[in-house]
C-alpha cells in the first residue's frame, strides 16, 4: 500500500459559514487530533466513525480556540483509506485557520490540492475517471451535469471501460496461444474469432464516444444569441424565458443598445442566453456600436435565434440577417403572432423555406415549449441520463477512447488485409493500454498530477 505523510486543510469553502472543516489523514492523524483535543475521554479511546463533542486547546498555551465535534475515522473505511480525522469548527475563517495552523505544527503537512481524492486513488479506493468525476460533481451546475458526475463516480463509466480493456486482453492471450502451437486450422477460427470479437469491442466503445458531446454540453452548457431587426420581441423572449424583467422592453424600436447576458437552464442544459440590439442600418453612434456587437454574438454563439415580426412581413434587413445566420445552428422564431394574420405567417414561412421555424407569440407565451423542445433536439439526441447512464463528459477520455477505436481499427484492417494473427497484437494491445489510461491502470505520473491539480485544496 502507498503511504506517506500527514495531511491536513480545511475542506469547506473559505468565508464566514456555519460551520468550517479542518480535515487531517496519515498515519499521525490520531495523535495530532489526541493533543489538541479535549473531549469527555482522550481522542484515542473514542470509537471509530462516530462524531465526539469537545474543545480544541492549543497544548502550548492552554488556550481554548473552539469547541467543536471530531469526527475518527479509523482506516481503511474511509475517503483516503487511511485514518482521518474530521474537526467541525463553528465557521468564522479565523477560528478555522488557527485550528489548522495548530494541527500543522502538530506535524501534518498542508495538503496540495485534490490530494486527499489522491490519496483514495493511489490507495486503490477509487479509480482514476472516478476520481475524475469528484471534480466534476463538485463543478456541476445542473441537475443533469450531477447525474453525468454520479454516474461515473459510482464507476459506471470505468466497468465499462475496464470490461473492454479485459476482453482486449483475453484476445492477445489467444492469439499469442495460437501462435505457439501453428496449426493452420487453429489459427483460422481463432482468427475469425478475433475478428468477431474486435469488432464488438469497437462498437461498444464507439456507443460510448457517441455520448460525448451531450456530455459536454450538459457539463459546459450552450450561448444562444437573439437577433433580429428592432422591435421583433428580442428583449421580451429573454425576459420571459429569464423568467424576470431582464431587459427594458418598449415600443420603440432600438431600444436595446448592448449585449445582455442571462444564465437559464433549458430541460437541464446550462443555456447563456444573450439579447443584441436590434439590427439596422443607422447612424447613430451608440447604437451603430450595439449593432457590432450583435453581429460579433453571432459568431460565438452555439445556437441563434432569429426572430421576425409577423405583423409587418419580411424586410429586406431580415432577409439579410437570415443569409447571415443561415449557416450556423439556428432557429428562426416568427413572433407576435397573436397580431398577425395566418396567411401572413404562412407566407414568411414559404419565403424562408427552412426547416427550423416556429411560430410564437411571446406576448402570450404561446410556442415557447416548442422553442424549448426545438433547443433541447438540437443539442441533445434522446434523453439525457437514458440508457445505463454512461455519459462521458472528460475530453481525456474522450480522447483516448477515440485512440483506442483508431488502434483497433489497424488491427481491423491488418486482419482484412491478410497479415498473419500476431500482427495484430501490437494494435490491440496498443487500444488495451490507451483503456487503462482512463481508468489509471497504465497512466504516468506526471498526467496523474496534472490531473489532480485541477482540484481545490481540501478535496
Ligand atoms: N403583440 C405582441 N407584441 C409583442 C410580442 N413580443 C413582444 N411584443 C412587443 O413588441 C415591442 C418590442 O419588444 P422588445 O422585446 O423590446 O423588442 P426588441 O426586439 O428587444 O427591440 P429592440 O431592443 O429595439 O431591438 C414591445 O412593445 C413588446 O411588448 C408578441 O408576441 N406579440
Ligand atoms: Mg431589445
Amino acid at each position: 500500500m502507498y503511504t506517506e505523510d500527514t495531511i491536513a486543510a480545511i475542506s469547506t469553502a473559505l468565508g464566514t459559514g456555519g460551520i468550517g472543516i479542518v480535515r487531517i489523514s496519515g498515519d499521525k492523524a490520531f495523535d495530532i487530533a489526541d493533543r489538541i483535543f479535549k473531549g469527555r475521554t482522550g481522542f484515542k479511546s473514542l470509537k471509530s466513525h462516530t462524531i465526539n463533542y469537545g474543545k480544541i486547546v492549543d497544548p502550548e498555551s492552554g488556550e481554548v480556540l473552539d469547541e467543536v465535534l471530531v469526527a475518527k475515522m479509523n482506516k481503511p473505511r474511509t475517503y483516503t483509506r487511511e485514518d482521518v480525522v474530521e474537526i467541525n469548527c463553528h465557521g468564522g475563517p479565523v477560528v478555522v485557520r488557527r485550528v489548522l495552523e495548530l494541527v500543522l505544527r502538530g506535524g501534518a503537512r498542508l495538503a496540495e490540492p485534490g490530494e486527499f481524492t489522491k490519496r483514495a486513488f493511489l490507495n486503490g479506493r477509487i479509480d482514476l475517471s472516478q476520481a475524475e468525476a469528484v471534480v466534476d460533481l463538485i463543478n456541476a451546475k445542473t441537475d443533469e451535469g450531477t447525474r453525468a458526475a454520479i454516474g461515473q463516480l459510482e464507476g459506471r463509466l470505468s466497468a465499462k471501460i475496464r470490461e473492454a480493456r479485459n476482453s482486449l486482453i483475453d484476445l492477445i492471450a489467444h492469439i499469442e496461444v495460437t501462435v505457439d502451437y501453428p496449426e493452420h486450422d487453429i489459427e483460422e477460427i481463432t482468427g475469425r474469432m478475433v475478428y468477431n470479437q474486435i469488432r464488438a469491442i469497437r462498437q461498444r466503445l464507439a456507443d460510448i464516444a457517441k455520448d460525448f458531446d451531450r456530455g459536454r454540453i450538459i457539463r459546459e452548457g450552450i450561448s444562444v444569441v437573439i437577433v433580429g431587426r428592432p422591435n421583433v420581441g428580442k428583449s421580451s423572449l429573454l425576459n420571459e424565458l429569464a423568467g424576470k424583467n431582464r431587459a427594458i422592453v418598449t415600443d420603440i424600436p432600438g431600444t436595446t443598445r448592448d449585449i445582455i447576458e442571462e444564465y437559464i437552464n433549458i430541460k437541464g442544459i446550462p443555456v447563456r442566453i444573450i439579447d443584441t440590439a436590434g439590427i439596422r442600418e443607422t447612424e447613430d453612434k451608440v447604437e451603430k456600436i450595439g449593432v457590432e456587437r450583435a453581429e460579433k454574438a453571432i459568431e460565438n454563439a452555439d445556437l441563434v435565434i432569429m426572430m421576425v415580426d409577423a405583423s409587418c412581413g419580411l424586410t429586406e434587413e431580415d432577409i439579410r440577417i437570415f443569409m447571415r445566420i443561415r449557416k450556423k445552428k439556428h432557429i428562426i422564431m416568427i413572433n407576435k403572432i397573436d397580431i398577425a394574420e395566418t396567411e401572413a405567417v404562412d407566407h414568411i414561412r414559404d419565403q424562408l423555406d427552412d426547416e427550423n421555424i416556429i411560430t410564437t407569440s411571446v406576448k402570450n407565451g404561446t410556442g415557447l415549449d416548442r422553442l424549448e423542445d426545438m433547443i433541447e433536439e438540437l443539442f441533445v439526441e434522446g434523453s439525457v441520463g437514458s440508457g445505463d447512464g454512461v455519459i462521458i463528459t472528460n475530453i481525456r477520455h474522450k480522447d483516448l477512447i477515440d485512440k483506442a477505436i483508431f488502434s483497433i481499427d489497424q488491427a481491423i484492417g491488418s486482419y482484412d488485409g491478410g497479415m498473419p494473427l500476431d500482427c495484430l497484437t501490437i494494435d490491440i494491445r496498443d487500444a488495451a493500454e490507451y483503456l487503462g489510461q482512463i481508468t489509471g491502470e497504465t497512466v504516468s505520473d506526471d498526467v496523474i498530477e496534472k490531473i489532480f491539480s485541477s482540484f481545490c485544496v481540501g478535496k
